[in-house]
């Protein structure tokens, strides 16, 4: 039911933007929570372009920057950084934002995230033609160990506080 609502608020927004959407299916969305004072957190998702696409930027009403992170080595330490060139979407591949791998940052968070909390998040999609179009995501915050359990240990080095730009 949730995918269903999400693809119809993609058609909708898409069309308003473009003649040649990009349509996205979004599955998974979440967001980990935070503890109180946390400045930081990431968003998780699986996504599937139709077309060829790239995500240019993402928005979000609770934090005051975002950016598209992946994790690489940098002197036999994992570490984040901004994935400078977007996030390619290649038609029909899926393409996975997971802890310890690519992942959504949010920076500058305006309020704790609680579990169960829904977080709207806003794709800006580019096309091979250079279309751009908005895709919303709507992502549930999950508790703060989720994800952790079975996770390698990069998936810790999200922590904001040893998070190197
Ligand atoms: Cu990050």
């Amino acid at each position: 039911m949730k995918q269903l609502l999400i693809s119809t608020l993609l058609a909708v927004t898409a069309s308003a933007w473009a003649q040649a959407p990009a349509p996205v299916d979004v599955k998974d969305a979440w967001v980990r929570a935070t503890v109180a004072q946390q400045k930081s957190t990431g968003a998780y998702m699986q996504l599937t372009a139709e077309t060829d696409a790239r995500v240019v930027e993402v928005r979000s009403p609770i934090a005051g920057v975002v950016k598209i992170h992946e994790m690489a080595m940098d002197k036999d330490v994992m570490r984040m950084r901004e994935l400078n060139t977007g996030l390619a979407l290649p038609a029909g591949k899926l393409v996975e934002l997971k802890p310890g791998g690519h992942h959504v940052m949010m920076m500058d968070l305006k309020g704790q995230v609680k579990a169960g909390d829904v977080v709207p998040l806003t794709f800006v999609l580019e096309g091979k033609d250079g279309q751009r179009s908005t895709l919303e995501v709507k992502a549930t915050a999950r508790p703060l160990g989720a994800g952790a359990g079975a996770a390698p240990p990069a998936a810790a080095a999200e922590n904001h506080n040893q998070h190197k730009h």
